[in-house]
Formats: structure tokens, sequence, C-alpha cells
């Protein structure tokens, strides 16, 4: 960086001090700097003026050229879905899946398709932060040799509403209020309570949006849901229905409520870092796509309607059938040019998928494509790099705002019969391989009057809540239970948490009544059911802790060291994390490091101060006896500890850190171990039943 600071930038080029061009440094760049049209540019530093003192010239083209591209930087952000983050990779089939769909990329076993997929939250502006409260988006677009498909997605198998009618009510509810412009991000005020408690087809959604699936660790370790029925269509003409699934290797990993909310404070890009730095260290993010297939037949036999984007086929009913894998393996390039350029759309399908009448997925069909336009600001976005399908475009759309493809010739009409003349005679539709729409065969049943009707089965609001409150684990159903009450608790409208929990008693009676209790009100009257709920099966592949595999793979282990610390039992510490799969990152009072045992300097990952153990999915503390006397004044250490115990993290800590152990108000449980041989195990999972020792849940 010498050089930067010798950069002479009073003097343009032609001036008296004529700079060169550095060889290396920040200013050598690969070539000469040019405008937009070209133009190298002898100056970079200094506007064109009239005189050492005068005034800038009208004339300088090349400032007036820079500002003008700044000033139009930003285009409108995503009206939902606002802050994401994305990565490139592959989708491999494991077997070929003609006997279900035509479509060209189930084909060949082993054969990859390239994807893009952006994770986002719903509710906060671009600008905003990773870990509110909140639904995660999952999308994905796969570059298929017939086209792009993009399958876009939630972590959470359904949604708010029933039509598309509600969703600008539902997403004006939830975003920040329109006087205040606040909150940022996140359901817990007054608007989304108010508009959701009037709602009973929300609360099927609103149990899977107060439970940890909406605050998550990491995107890695989200699953994604096409959330609608869909359909399979093979070679033959037949259809079958389908759910899509997308389930993550290192399986469902959620943060708990107090540690969400202080990662706000540690990290506002907590999930956005952790998914590029895993690519970037080459732990590639991994899912497994799978489908739930079933027919017309099942669909008639079940209790809710497959078309209701409320409800969900549980996973023990319809088995879900693994079909390939998805790798992220690359970052993108640049933030704005793909992430912010993307431009997903449901109706973007290939031969071989096809929709269903869900009139949600009907409404979203129209929106998106519409959505871009406005964001992207021309109906050629679609020749933006990210969105390019990698197989040939041919059609006779031509011109618009933005045009970058220069088609040649007169044939921009069909029919045409310039071929007989010599002349480009353009692409022809194709009856064979060109996209059908499926014909329903039982589609007269589905056809009818006009009507603006649900069909009578939508009615049922409660009974999904209920088979997902059943299904969960008795501490899941205490967070659950906590997130009504804290988010209830903010809601200043009088009439809304009673509303809210009159709709919680249709779902289960044990649910309402602690929700009130929590918030310290008489629990309310009933809310009539448009339909009475039934009891369905709990289905326990609904619940996170009931399906958690212990593994370090893909987490990660804070170190706390100080000067003196044991430099051999933090080798062997380090080392057997990192054989674990886990990645180890050392916290020390000063970020130069810590002088160890044996006179030698550890350098620190990071500084004490803004290295809060929420940061990491287990500790360790590592400490000699007089650094323990110097961190028991230290705040920072002590809370480092506390959290991790309150956040139900395994602790392991040498005998002569016992003492800052004891002081943070850390009890003895399976999850407190040595820095021993143990330790690893013992890091790699989390401590639910601590969890009444270290706070009271509703
Ligand atoms: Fe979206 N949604 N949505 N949505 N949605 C958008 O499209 C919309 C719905 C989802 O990473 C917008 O490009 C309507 C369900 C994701 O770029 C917009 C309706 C599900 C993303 C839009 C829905 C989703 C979006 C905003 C009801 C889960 C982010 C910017 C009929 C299955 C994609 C944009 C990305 C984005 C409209 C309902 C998922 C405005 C009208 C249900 C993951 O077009």
């Amino acid at each position: 960086m010498a050089q930067d600071t010798t950069f002479d930038t009073t003097r343009g080029n032609g001036g008296e001090t004529h700079q060169q061009i550095p060889e290396k440094g920040p200013h050598s760049g690969e070539g000469h700097l040019t405008t937009n049209q070209g133009i190298r540019v002898s100056d970079n530093q200094n506007s064109l003026r009239s005189g050492e003192r005068g005034p800038t010239l009208l004339e300088d083209f090349v400032l007036r050229e820079k500002i003008f591209h700044f000033d139009h930087e930003r285009i409108p952000e995503r009206i939902v879905h606002a802050r994401g983050s994305a990565a490139h990779g592959y989708f491999e089939v494991y077997e070929s899946l003609a006997d279900l769909t035509k479509a060209d990329l189930f084909q060949r076993p082993g054969e990859k398709t390239p994807v893009f997929v952006r994770f986002s939250t719903v509710a906060g502006g671009a600008g905003s932060v990773d870990t509110p409260r909140d639904v995660r988006g999952f999308a994905v677009k796969f570059y298929t040799q017939e086209g792009n498909w993009d399958l876009v997605g939630n972590n959470i198998p359904v949604f708010f509403i029933q039509d598309a009618m509600k969703f600008p009510d539902l997403v004006h509810a939830v975003k920040m209020e329109a006087d205040r412009a606040f909150p940022q991000a996140g359901s817990a005020h007054d608007t989304f309570w108010d508009w959701a408690s009037l709602m009973p087809e929300s609360t099927h959604m609103l149990t899977w949006a107060m439970s940890d699936r909406t605050i998550p660790r990491s995107f890695r370790t989200i699953e994604g849901f096409g959330v609608h029925t869909f359909r399979l269509v093979n070679a033959e003409g037949k259809s079958t229905f389908v759910k899509f699934h997308w389930k993550p290797k290192l399986g469902l990993q959620s943060t708990v409520w107090d540690e969400a909310l202080k990662l706000q404070a540690a990290d506002n890009d907590f999930l956005r870092r952790d998914l590029w730095e895993s690519i970037e260290k080459g732990v590639f993010p991994e899912w497994e796509l799978g489908f739930q297939l079933f027919d017309q037949e099942f669909a008639d036999a079940q209790p809710y309607d497959v078309l209701d984007p409320t409800k969900l086929i549980p996973e023990e009913v319809i088995p879900v059938k693994l079909v390939g894998r998805m790798v992220l393996d690359r970052n993108p390039d640049n933030f704005f040019a793909e992430t912010e350029q993307v431009a997903y759309c449901p109706a973007n399908i290939v031969p071989g998928v096809d929709f269903s009448n869900d009139p949600l997925l009907q409404g979203r069909l129209f929106s998106y494509l519409d959505t871009q336009k406005s964001r992207l600001g021309t109906a050629n976005f679609h020749q933006l790099p990210i969105n390019a399908p990698k197989c040939p475009v041919m059609n006779f759309q031509r011109d618009g705002q933005m045009q970058m493809a220069v088609p040649k010739g007169r044939a921009n009409y069909e029919p045409n019969s310039l071929a007989a003349h010599g002349e480009e005679g353009g692409p022809r539709e194709c009856p064979v391989t060109g996209f059908h729409t499926f014909e329903n065969q039982a589609g007269n049943q589905e056809q009818g009057d006009k009507l603006r009707v649900r069909a009578e089965l939508f009615a049922d609001h409660y009974s999904q809540a209920r088979l997902f409150w059943k299904s969960q684990t008795a501490n899941e159903q205490a967070h659950i239970a906590s997130s009504f009450t804290f988010e209830l608790s903010k809601v200043k409208l009088e009439q809304v948490p009673a509303r809210m929990i009159g709709n919680l008693r249709n779902v289960d009676e044990g649910l309402a009544k602690r929700v009130a209790d929590g918030l310290g009100i008489p629990l309310p009257k009933k809310n009539a059911a448009a339909r009475e709920p039934i009891d369905m099966e709990p289905s326990p592949a609904l619940s996170i802790q009931k399906n958690l595999e212990p593994a370090l793979e893909g987490r990660k282990v804070g170190i706390l060291i100080a000067d003196g610390s044991d430099a051999a039992a933090l080798k062997t510490l380090t080392g057997a994390i990192i054989k674990a799969g886990g990645t180890p990152f050392i916290v020390a009072p000063k970020i130069g490091g810590a002088k160890l045992s044996d006179g030698t300097m550890q350098k620190a990952d990071g500084q004490l101060a803004g290295s809060p153990s929420q940061l990491f999915d287990a500790v360790a503390v590592l400490l000699s006896a007089e650094a323990v006397k110097l961190l028991l004044k230290e705040g920072a250490a002590i809370q480092w500890v506390m959290d991790a115990f309150g956040h139900l993290k395994a602790i392991g800590f040498n005998p002569d850190a016992k003492p800052l152990i004891d002081k943070a108000g850390v009890e003895p449980d399976a999850g407190i171990v040595g820095v021993d041989a143990k330790f690893t195990d013992a890091a790699a999972k989390r401590y639910f039943d601590r969890e009444p020792k270290v706070r009271m849940l509703a």
C-alpha cells in the first residue's frame, strides 16, 4: 500500500508532476482506465476546472459520465425478499426419472445442471439484517438444456394465505408500518398481528413462523419447499402430482431466540457471511431434492385440499423420494450483477413440469414477470447474464429498452417464406418437443361458472396447525408458545392479542393458555372456526429436534485463549475439531494474539470484544490461571461463557479456567466438559434440556 500513500492526486496527468501508472499497487490495474465509450481516461482524480481555483467545467464528460452512472446505481429493491444472498452450483440427478417426467434435467443419471440459488428474508429491506424472526426464501434457477426452470420456494412448506388476492395485504401488514417506517424487519408489531388475527387461514403458517424454523443457524441448515402442488408429466403425457422438497445435508439447525436477538448486534451479516465463507473454504453447502408424489385418487381422499397452499402432506403419509443433490460451489463474482439482478419467476418451467390450479400459485404466475419489468426496467431483463438461459433462445420478439441481441435479416414475423428466397427465415414452433400444457383429464370437474369462491376444504384453518403443534418436542412447543408471547407483547392494539389467542384455542387449548399466561391476560373466548378442526396423526418429520443428528461437520467452535494458554492443549484441540469436520476460531483479548505457554505467539481470528459466543456452535475456554484472574474483571469474557451456556451450547474448559466458568453461572450438565478427547463429541450438538435452568419459557 506504500504506493497508495505516495500517489500524487494534486495534479492531473497532464500537469507538471506527470504521474506514471504504477507497475504494481492499487492504481496499476490490468490495463488503462476508460470511459463507458472506451475512451482512455488521463486523470481519475481531478475534475476539469477553469484555472486552479476556478469553477468545474460542464465540458468534463469524464466526470459527468462517472457521476451520472453512480447516480443510477440503485434499482428498486424487491418489494418482498429484498435482502438476499446467493451462490452458483449444480444439481446432479441420481437416476433417470423418465417414468415420471420428460424434463431434460432428470433423464440421465449423474448429469449436472448449473443452478443459481438465492436465499432471502421476506420482510426487511435490502439493507436490513440477516437474523430477524422471518421466513427464508429459497429460490433456485436451473439452467437446463431445455430452458430455465425456476423453483421459487421458502423454508416453510405452507404459506400464510390461500389466494393471491390477499398477498398485498399480507405484505403491507408485515413490512414496516406505513406512517413510521418501523420496524425494519420482523413481524412483532401491530399491523402484522392485527391482520393475522383477522385471517384464520394464516394460523398454520403462524405456528411455523413462531417455531425455530424462522431463526435458522445458517442458510446451509434450512429445508426448502416448493409449497404448491405441481405436476410432473412424462413422455406419454401421464401426470403425477408432486410437492418439491430440499433437504439440507447438514440437517436442520436453528439458533435460540435470545441468541438470534444478540446476533443482530454481533453480526448483521451472519447468514450471508456463513454462506460466503463456507464456499470460500471449499465446504460446499449441499441439499438433496425430494419429490412427494401422488395421484388424483390420493388427493381426493385427503381431509384437506392439495391445491390449498396452507396445507402440507405429512412425509409419513407420502414419503419424500430423494432424486438428486444440489451443491453450491461458487460465490457470485458481483453481488449486484448476479444476486440483485437475478429474476426468478415461478412461471419459468420446462417441458415435463407443470402447474396445478393452486390459486396462490396461479397469482404468482402473473406477478413475477411484472415485478421484474419494474425492478430491472426493461422487458429484456432475460438477457442479463445471470438470467440468460444456457440454451439457444430464438424467437421474433424484438427491440425494447436495453436490447442486447443484434438479430440479422428481415425475419421478425412468422409465418414467413423468406427462406424460399435464400434469406434467413427464423425459428418455427415445434409441436413435438415444444412445451405442452398438461390437458387436465379430470378438467371438467375443475371448470365451471365464473366464481369468486374457494373450495370447501379450504375452510379448515386449524387442523394442520394442530398437526404441526402436536408433532413438536416439549421444548419446541415451549419455543412456539414463547414466540407468540414475545411477538404479541409488542402489539399495542389492545384487541389484537385476545383475538389471536381466540384463534389459537382452535389449534390447542394448552398453547392458547400458555400465551395468555405469558402475556398476563385472561384467556379470551374461543373464536368460531369456519370448519371444525380434526385431529391428524402427528408427523415427527415436522420437528427439528426429533431429527437432529449430532455432527461437528460445518460447525464453528470458538476457543478463548489469552497469554499463557497451554500450547500443546490448543494444538490438540484445534486438530481434533478440524478432524471432526468443524472449524476452530481463536478468540483472544487482542487481535494480535496471545503468547502461549511455550513462548510462541498465537494469532487470533477475532478479538474478544468483537467475537461474542453467539457466533459459534460450541465454545472452549483454554486459559492460564494468571489470565483467568484478569478476565474475571472483563465483562466480555464472562458474557462469552454465560451466553454460550444460555444458548445451550457445549462448553469445554481446562481446570485453570474454572473460576471464569463459575463466575458466568455455568452449572454442570452433559454439555459442560473438559478440553479433552470428548470435547468434539460434546460440541456436536446443543443441550435443549438445559433450557429450564436458563430462562422461563411460556
Ligand atoms: Fe413471492 N414474490 N409472491 N412468494 N417470492 C417475489 O418477485 C408474490 C410467494 C418468493 O430470491 C417478488 O422478484 C405474490 C410464495 C421468493 O429473488 C414478487 C405472491 C412463495 C422470492 C413476489 C407470492 C414465494 C419471492 C418480489 C402471492 C413461496 C424471492 C421480487 C400470489 C413458495 C426470489 C421478485 C428471489 C419474490 C410476488 C407468494 C417465494 C413481488 C404476488 C407462496 C423466495 O413478484
